[in-house]
């Protein structure tokens, strides 16, 4: 049972400040994207609106995250100041569970929102982009649904079976969209060409994240450490995934708004110093 966790005082710690990191992240992501918009041509502003929602869903679900994780566990000596090193140890809060749900109901709705920026940047043909949807949007519930039985389950048996279940949509998002993202890549200018590399190998390497911090229990892994690792695993990933994969969309869309519109590029060079282009 996830009830009988106890957690040294640098593992509280640990994921007190991962959890916090990732809020302050997608908070400020969020204002950033948004700020931004009037920066690119308005055929990809729509990229960037869904990638600053994507990070205000995500700060509000880090805010009922983190705040389950504090009321789930508590000091074991409380009322005396903790210390670094002293032998503090929290453990789970009878009925007061720490809540794993808000990360699968925040995958719900952001991963589809991720998807969609990713096709939207590319700006391709209206029935490429709708044949595309079709496609990822119903793999990555899927996905996220088959993860989730997993997630809470209190055995490894249950937990490898959905885990692989869930793996078959998430290797399939994942074939099409290097297939796509290449095809797309052969008509794009150079220096787009590289950033969707980019683009494309930041996917690859966070998204990658999710199932290695979801298999560590089943690696043999202390159960305390497994959640703390898992903990940050997903925090990190989650900040990669949605907050620099944000940002790389922004550089996208502006580099794709200067190559489209000459005359857009010389007025926001104009007007910006150089340290901002
Ligand atoms: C689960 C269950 C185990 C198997 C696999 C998983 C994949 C999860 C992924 C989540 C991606 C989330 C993102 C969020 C950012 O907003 C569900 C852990 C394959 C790939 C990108």
């Amino acid at each position: 049972m996830p009830g009988e966790l106890v957690l040294s005082y640098a593992q509280y710690q640990t994921v007190f400040n991962a959890l916090s990191f990732a809020l302050a992240s997608m908070l400020a992501t969020f204002v950033f994207l948004l700020v931004v918009q009037g920066r690119v041509l308005p055929r990809y502003r729509q990229a960037l609106v869904v990638s600053s929602m994507v990070c205000l869903i995500a700060a509000y679900h880090y805010y009922r995250i983190f705040n389950s994780f504090t009321e789930a566990y508590i000091a074991n000596d409380a009322g005396q100041p903790a210390q670094a090193g002293a032998t503090v140890v929290y453990s789970l809060v009878n009925g007061e569970g720490f809540n794993e749900g808000y990360r699968y109901v925040d995958w719900l709705l952001t991963v589809p929102l991720l998807l969609f920026e990713t096709v939207a940047v590319l700006a391709l043909a209206q029935k490429t982009r709708k044949s595309l949807m079709l496609k990822l949007i119903p793999a990555s519930v899927l996905m996220i649904v088959l993860g989730y039985p997993g997630e809470i389950a209190t055995d490894n048996l249950t937990r490898g079976i959905w885990g692989a279940l869930s793996t078959i949509p998430f290797l399939y998002i994942l074939y099409v969209l290097w297939v796509e993202l290449s095809k797309s890549m052969t008509t794009q200018p150079n220096q787009v060409r590289k950033d969707l590399n980019g683009l494309r190998l930041l996917l690859l390497a966070t998204w990658g994240v999710y199932p290695i911090a979801y298999l560590l229990p089943q690696l043999g892994i202390d159960s305390a450490e497994a959640f703390v690792w898992r903990q940050v695993g997903y925090s990190v990933a989650d900040v990669l995934a949605k907050c620099l994969f944000g940002l790389l969309i922004y550089k996208i869309a502006r580099e794709k708004s200067f190559a489209d519109d000459e005359a857009f590029a010389a007025q926001e060079i104009k007007e910006a110093p150089s340290s901002a282009r």
